[in-house]
């Protein structure tokens, strides 16, 4: 059984960040994101699967668009039409999707969920449950059904697994538990840095998103592959993403000249020459203003056709904000009781706000836009006149 794995596709993402400091970078990168799932699709080809796993924020908002709805059928059709199976649960993103809108997904496309948690597709066994809200705080693995014994068994999950503090669970649960399951591969989605545990032979992969969308989203995107049923598992990445970000160091210590300071960001940028990389230089040793930094980075690149500057920021941290209000702050916005209030309050302003700048204010983005928040009003409160 061949089965390749993905998650967290975010189609139709609005792409803010990109498009707002560079018009040509946000186009590059909105022809980058549409065309994923074609990419996917032809990796799913190329490997001749047995069927393709979608785990969960296919689509970045569940709010209804014909088009990306159109672009979704026309690639699966090339799937099921060469006999791959498809099978899909929502994510937290698209928990509230009505698929069944412009018309049935089509034969071989499966939509797993608690009404029909399970499919046989004779190489494996899968089963899936999806979110019905935004959120769900509880773990859905008490949910999943039993493995079939003496077959392959495949689960899809769209989880945040343990989570790491101070970010919101979502259908949480552990590794350890989900590998002790009984199932053979967890086709696992929702965080988008790709990882993979596998004990023995079973295996839990959280594939991460196929095209990342900005600087926090690095490394090259890719989908899984999995060979299952014949002992352990084998289990490769694909590379789909056709643009990367990653974040560079660039030491100008002792480097006083342009030419020299030319050659250093060319060193920095330097790296694999088979897809367009988003660098951001995390800069040390230079006093120089960033403005004039960021124009001589874009110089030094101008003869590389793959690479892009996409920030230069230095590499010291902030200076610490001032004392007891700020820890004090950060404490609040830390709590439960902070969290709700705030998911409360961006539940308004997505419901008051046209779709394209609804779908960033997602609960998902509730812990970076608190941090934006913080950032920002320590920023005037360290600028302010202490008297
Ligand atoms: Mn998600």
């Amino acid at each position: 059984m061949r089965f390749l794995h993905t998650a967290d596709l975010h189609l139709g993402s609005p792409l803010r960040a990109a498009a707002s400091r560079d018009a040509d970078r946000g186009a590059a990168l909105r022809l980058a994101a549409d065309g994923v799932l074609a990419r996917i699709v032809d990796a799913a080809l190329d490997a001749q699967v047995d069927a393709v796993g979608f785990a969960g924020d296919v689509f970045d908002s569940d709010v209804q668009d014909v088009t990306l709805r159109a672009r979704l059928v026309t690639q699966l059709l090339r799937l099921t039409r060469s006999g791959i199976a498809v099978v899909m649960i929502r994510g937290n993103h698209d928990a509230l999707m009505d698929h069944g809108r412009y018309g049935p997904l089509g034969d071989g496309i499966h939509l797993l969920d608690r009404d029909r948690p399970s499919v046989d597709l004779g190489g494996a066994v899968f089963h899936g449950l999806g979110f019905r809200a935004r959120h769900h705080d509880r773990s859905f693995l008490p949910d999943y059904p039993a493995p079939v014994p003496g077959r392959v068994n495949v689960g899809l999950m769209h989880t945040s697994l343990d989570g790491s503090s101070g970010h919101d669970p979502y259908a949480p649960c552990s590794v350890a538990d989900l590998l002790a399951h009984g199932y053979d591969y967890w086709a696992l989605g929702h965080i988008h840095k790709r990882a993979q545990h596998i004990d023995g032979h079973r295996a839990a992969v959280m594939p991460g998103i196929p095209q990342g969308r900005h600087a926090r989203e690095a490394g090259r995107g890719s989908v899984t592959l999995a060979h299952l049923g014949d002992g352990a598992p084998r289990i490769r990445a694909i590379p789909v993403a056709d643009m990367a970000f990653a974040t560079v160091p660039l030491d100008l210590s002792g480097v006083t000249d342009f030419d020299g300071r030319i050659a250093a960001i060319q060193r920095a940028a330097q790296g694999v020459e088979d897809h367009h990389r988003l660098l951001r230089l995390r800069v040390t040793g230079s006093d120089l203003p960033l403005s004039d930094l960021s124009e001589i980075a874009r110089e030094a690149v101008a003869d590389m056709p793959l690479v892009d500057i996409e920030a230069v920021r230095r590499r010291d941290t902030p200076p610490a904000p001032p004392g007891d209000l700020a820890r004090l702050m950060a404490e609040e916005a830390a709590t439960d009781s902070f969290r709700d209030a705030a998911r409360e309050a961006l539940a308004a302003w997505r419901d008051a706000l046209p779709r394209e700048i609804a779908a960033t204010l997602a609960d998902a983005e509730l812990r970076a836009l608190t941090d934006e928040g913080l950032t920002a009003v320590n920023f005037v409160l360290s600028q302010a006149d202490p008297a």
